[in-house]
């Protein structure tokens, strides 16, 4: 009886050490290579593109701006508000079809960027609305987009001015009060 129950409780412990051992395994794998850098620095923003505006309306014009966003990191990165030197304000946007007619609007909870993934950011998709423009953009005009992120840091890249008269979305009610 008790010679039994000695070999089961070795039994046990060989396993609770094996659990163990494989449990170390595990953390010790998982902290092997911190990606301790910022979101920024996990990013690279590529190909940054702003479409040209040439009639500014009196109380402030809007347009779009695109690029390529990179993520290098193990984690999903959020790009979660904007700004611009030509702009009042900057929204991230998407477009969504609804009711046979496409309409933009904010996205909710921010632009995700996948873990060593990318979001291509382009008409018809997600982009940067800039509201609120003053000054008129012309083909060839550099104007500077931030991009905060998740954990605060900052991306800012020049973005070139081009002549784009594809994808004219509609703008969503709440968008503008610039309707007719
Ligand atoms: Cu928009």
């Amino acid at each position: 009886m008790a010679r039994r129950h000695q070999v089961r409780s070795a039994g046990l412990t060989a396993f609770a050490a094996a659990a163990l051992a494989s449990a170390t395994l595990f953390t010790a794998c998982s902290t092997d290579s911190p990606d301790t850098r910022s979101d920024a620095d996990a990013i690279t923003v590529s190909q940054p593109w702003v479409k040209a505006l040439d009639d500014v309306a009196a109380d402030g014009g809007m347009t779009s701006a695109f690029a390529v966003v990179e993520n290098d990191s193990d984690r999903d990165v959020r790009i979660v508000s904007a700004s611009s030197d030509v702009a009042k304000t900057v929204e991230l946007h998407e477009v969504v079809e609804s009711g046979g007619t496409t309409t933009m609007r904010e996205v909710d909870g921010g632009i995700v960027v996948p873990a060593k993934g990318s979001a291509t950011l382009d008409p018809g998709g997600e982009h940067f609305m800039l509201m609120g423009v003053t000054k008129s953009i012309r083909s060839g005009d550099t104007v500077t987009i931030t991009a905060r992120f998740d954990d605060g840091s900052t991306e800012t890249v020049e973005a070139i001015a081009r002549d784009f008269n594809g994808n004219q979305e509609n703008y969503s009610p709440e968008h503008t009060g610039e309707r007719s």
